[in-house]
């Protein structure tokens, strides 16, 4: 596969592409909703990762992870930052509770630093890290607002990496006892949990691009790195309820259409196009649904299938997790082994400060998807935002209705397929406070909220208020003309 391929990958391509992000965007003929009320009980939260809002990497008896090493080394990061202060959540975490109290938020979506709890990636919990989420937990229980823990969100703990990482069969069962773990320590008040955050970027990044931690690039990780993290999330599905009843189950994919980059005569895109769909999401989404891997995924993972591990891949839960961003373009690359190489979107679409095409449409066919071909799952879709255009200083756009005009179409989409028979529970906001964008630094900015990084002091953008607004009535506003 093409060194290129990812969605941040293809962002340099786009030079100058944050100014589309603040481009005003019309409805252009998508379907709407019947209904722009929300039904009672739909959950409304914001959603981050440890390493990218706790710093305090080197506090309280904390191991490294992954993302120590590679973000610790400037060159890897677009402005040369790290994230030893991110937006200082380890201390600061009652302002964060406060900021989606004050939102009327229900739910957060946070991920627990492997490596926090157990330095190691094994063995002794470090009591330090283990209360830091006891306070977290019982701030939000505090003010009505649901818990969901991610429990691997990319920073697996150094510790393990050196001992073959996710090429290695360990590490699944690294990852099962540390979800036992969580679940004695922390689910009598902790009862929502996701397993794995975007196993196909952390696969395709990490190990193949090497833009991310580990920083690899090696086409042969791709098998057994993605069939680990399969089978390491079934163990730890299976180790959670062993461990404790009553918890709510799921994981988070990264789901997107894989595209023909092209026009319909660039008939040689397609079939690569449908193996990255292959790679990308049914090499996720069809072990745990179907137990199995889709033929082009089995070309490359089978070896490292053995007896009886899609027994356990498969598993029962309670949601998907859907984060979504932008479609995929791919087109035919004879310089690549695999003939998959990175195509552009169609000339002249809206793009996003990442390059990434802005396309709601995108989020709509993959929840078609899941209804018609996977069994219709409950889902919630954990991840959904956009960022200001790019930028090296550190100024944010309090006044971001590129942001509102974005978060609002998806959501039409979202409300669109729930009338179409998706059971969409909940929608979480990527994310509550700009914060640490792994390669890019702090360069990207996701947030509803902007930090002063000399203060870290929070300042709410117009966004913010706009998703209060929505809480509160539950019903999705019109564009504003
Ligand atoms: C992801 C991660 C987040 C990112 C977000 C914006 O989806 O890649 O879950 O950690 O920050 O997506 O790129």
């Amino acid at each position: 596969m093409d060194n290129n391929i990812s969605r941040r990958a293809l962002a340099p391509l786009m030079a100058g592409a944050g100014l589309a992000a603040t481009a005003a965007c019309g409805p252009m003929g998508t379907q709407q909703p019947a209904s722009r009320q929300f039904p009672s009980g739909f959950k409304w939260g914001a959603a981050t990762s440890a390493f990218q809002i706790e710093g305090a990497l080197d506090v309280d008896g904390r191991g490294p992870s992954i993302w120590d090493v590679f973000g610790g080394n400037p060159a890897h990061i677009a402005d040369g930052s790290n994230a030893s202060v991110a937006t200082d959540s380890y201390r600061r975490y009652m302002d964060d509770v406060a900021l989606l109290d004050g939102a009327g938020f229900g739910a957060y979506r946070f991920s627990i630093s492997w490596s926090r709890m157990l330095p190691e990636g094994a063995g002794a919990v470090n009591q330090k890290g283990l209360d830091y989420y006891r306070r977290l937990v019982d701030a939000l229980l505090a003010k009505n607002i649901e818990p969901y823990a991610t429990l691997f969100h990319w920073d697996l703990p150094q510790a393990l990496f050196e001992k073959g990482g996710w090429a290695s069969r360990d590490t699944p069962k690294r990852l099962a006892d540390y979800s036992a773990l969580v679940a004695h320590q922390l689910g009598d008040r902790l009862k929502n949990f996701i397993i794995l955050n975007e196993a196909a970027v952390h696969t395709v990044v990490g190990h193949l691009l090497g833009t991310q931690a580990p920083g690899l690039k090696d086409g042969k990780l791709l098998g057994p790195v993605t069939h680990h993290q399969n089978l390491g999330q079934g163990l730890a599905i299976q180790a959670l309820r062993a461990a404790r009843g009553g918890l709510t189950i799921g994981t988070t994919m990264a789901l997107a259409p894989s595209r023909a980059a092209g026009s319909v005569w660039d008939i040689m895109n397609i079939l690569p196009a449908r193996a990255f769909d292959a790679l990308w999401n049914g090499a996720y989404l069809d072990p745990l649904l179907r137990g199995n891997y889709p033929w082009a995924a089995q070309l490359i993972v089978g070896p490292f299938v053995k007896d009886g591990d899609v027994a356990i891949t498969r598993q029962p839960i309670d949601f998907l997790g859907v984060n979504y961003y932008s479609p995929t373009y791919i087109k035919f690359d004879k310089t690549n082994p695999s003939y998959i190489g990175p195509g552009l979107p169609p000339k002249g679409v809206e793009l996003d400060a990442f390059g990434r095409e802005i396309d709601p449409s995108g989020l709509g066919e993959m929840l078609t998807r899941l209804r018609d071909d996977y069994g219709n799952p409950h889902v919630l879709v954990t991840e959904n935002g956009c960022s200001d255009p790019l930028s090296m200083k550190a100024s944010a756009v309090p006044n971001d209705k590129f942001r509102i005009d974005y978060l609002r179409r998806h959501l039409e989409v979202v409300k669109l397929a729930m009338e179409k028979g998706s059971p969409i529970g909940g929608y979480f906001v990527w994310t509550l406070v700009d914060n640490w964008e792994w390669d890019q630094g702090f360069t990207a900015k996701f947030g509803l909220c902007a930090m002063d990084r000399k203060t870290g002091v929070r300042t709410t953008k117009a966004s913010y208020a706009w998703m209060k607004t929505l809480v509160k009535t539950m019903r999705l506003p019109h564009a504003e003309v």
